[in-house]
């Protein structure tokens, strides 16, 4: 646990589905009608009200609910967060890679604007697109750990922050990431 001037983040290893944390991010794609990775487990631990919910969000020609670098918020179902914020992070490409690095801070930002705006203190978050989508974990997880302590130390609201890591590894990555941005600004 590391305190920032305004909230904490923290790094668990685990599974998203069992945090109790008030909202809970989700690892989309652009029709959020579901698909595998965290994707997966959150519906099926959700529940079918979960789609349901989802499938009410307006979608434009092609199926898109929420594009790529955005979020869409529904509840929670039959989780013990209150709400499931979906994020759609980028597909990695190294011909885009700034692009993809761009999409990926705004969907973090994004993320903790939106647990704000449902008055969730406490959000867990995923490696979001670290998983099919292809993203570096080390890229992925200093631009995760930079957007989050820059959003806690210029936002009051959130308190808690919780990345959760499915693997040991990519644990370890966000662990160092999060040390180099504590050595880098002196904190
Ligand atoms: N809890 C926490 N982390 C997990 C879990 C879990 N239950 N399961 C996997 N991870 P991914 P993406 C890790 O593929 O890359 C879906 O099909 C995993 O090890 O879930 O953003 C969607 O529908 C990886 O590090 O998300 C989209 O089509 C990280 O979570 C697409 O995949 C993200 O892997 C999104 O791809």
């Amino acid at each position: 646990m590391r305190q920032f001037a305004h909230g904490a983040v923290e790094l668990v290893l685990g599974n998203i589905v069992d945090q109790q944390t008030e909202a809970i991010v989700n690892a989309a794609n652009t029709k959020l009608t579901g698909g595998g990775g965290v994707d997966g487990a959150i519906h099926r631990a959700a529940g079918s009200e979960l789609k349901e919910l989802c499938l009410q969000l307006p979608a434009d020609e092609k199926g898109r609910r929420c594009q790529t670098g955005h979020v869409q918020t529904t509840t929670a179902g039959k989780l013990s967060a209150k709400y499931v914020i979906h994020a759609v992070g980028p597909y990695y490409n190294e011909q885009y890679a700034e692009k993809a690095r761009d999409q990926l801070r705004q969907v973090h930002v994004l993320a903790l604007q939106a647990a704000l705006s449902f008055n969730c203190r406490s959000i867990a978050i995923p490696a979001i697109s670290t998983g099919a989508y292809r993203f570096p974990i080390t890229d992925a997880a200093k631009i995760a750990i930079d957007t989050v302590g820059r959003f806690l130390n210029s936002h009051t609201g959130i308190d808690l922050v919780r990345f959760v890591l499915y693997k040991q590894g990519q644990f370890d990555t966000f662990q160092s990431a999060l040390d180099a941005w504590q050595l880098q600004t002196g904190r």
